[in-house]
């Protein structure tokens, strides 16, 4: 998060830490994501180049984690991942991560899910059919850089807070032009000094509608960080409300 300020996990309970086990088992942070569920956590899809062919024996998610780089038993839980599940049309073919959405299924000791804390706790998916206003202010959380070319991420969780910008600004000629689809949505702040950053992929953009929090957003990219007519795009939620629904849920499978 480049421009926001420190955050209490208590302030971000469904903030999740992707890490990859590298061959000497070390903890490599690959990605945000948020818990939606006691089992599950939405993320973005780009976090995984192999897709469907990832190693997900080397995948582990960490909730509750204030700082990257240190471990506090009392608030972390610690899950391997038993399901990786890609958006079927993630396209990365014109370089704009379309559909750029992944579920994965956690676990952790003897099959358990997330239990429920003050520094554990499920975020809300929006409803489908919910475009909340242009100018609507949301939050942003991570532990990515707090600035474009450091070599090191955020030691901390750290928040911010951005705007909504209108799809028609951010796909015209002086902004992303093309780039922007239907399933993505963009947000920055009026003078452009909070955005994410690299390391903030696949963790929530959050907004709240009549004082419940959803994750109406997914970070999934931008030109740079904080920069002008550049703003964070973020794949929109609300179009994948049954897509979740349907593969974290027992909703019987329906031929469409
Ligand atoms: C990245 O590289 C990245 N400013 C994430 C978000 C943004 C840019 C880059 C948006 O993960």
């Amino acid at each position: 998060i480049v421009g926001g300020s420190l955050s209490a996990v208590e302030s971000h309970p469904w903030m999740a830490a992707v890490f990859w086990k590298s061959r000497n088992q070390q903890r490599v942070f690959r990605c945000g994501g948020s818990l939606i569920a006691p089992c599950w956590v939405l993320t973005a899809a780009h976090c995984f180049p192999d897709g469907s062919h990832t190693n997900i024996r080397s995948l582990l998610v960490v909730l509750g984690k204030k700082a990257l780089n240190e471990t506090d038993q009392q608030k972390e839980q610690e899950f391997r991942v038993t399901e990786l599940h890609t958006h079927q049309h993630f396209d990365d073919t014109n370089n704009n991560y379309n559909n750029d959405i992944t579920l994965l299924k956690i676990s952790g000791q003897d099959g358990a899910c997330a239990v429920e804390s003050n520094s554990v706790r499920t975020v809300c998916v929006p409803p489908a059919d919910t475009s909340l206003p242009d100018g609507t202010s949301c939050q942003i959380a991570g532990y990515g850089k707090e600035q474009q070319g450091l070599w090191y991420y955020s030691q901390y969780l750290r928040e911010g807070k951005v705007n909504l910008l209108s799809q028609e600004v951010c796909s015209s000629d002086s902004y992303y032009g093309k780039m922007i689809t239907d399933n993505m949505l963009c947000a920055a702040a009026p003078d452009w000094n909070v955005d994410t950053c690299k390391g903030d992929s696949g963790g929530p953009l959050l907004c709240s509608m009549n004082g419940t929090v959803y994750v109406y957003g997914v970070v999934s990219w931008g030109e740079g960080c904080s920069r002008k007519f550049r703003p964070g795009v973020y794949t929109r939620v609300t179009n994948y409300h049954h897509w979740i629904l349907q593969r974290t849920s027992q909703l019987p499978k329906t031929h469409t």
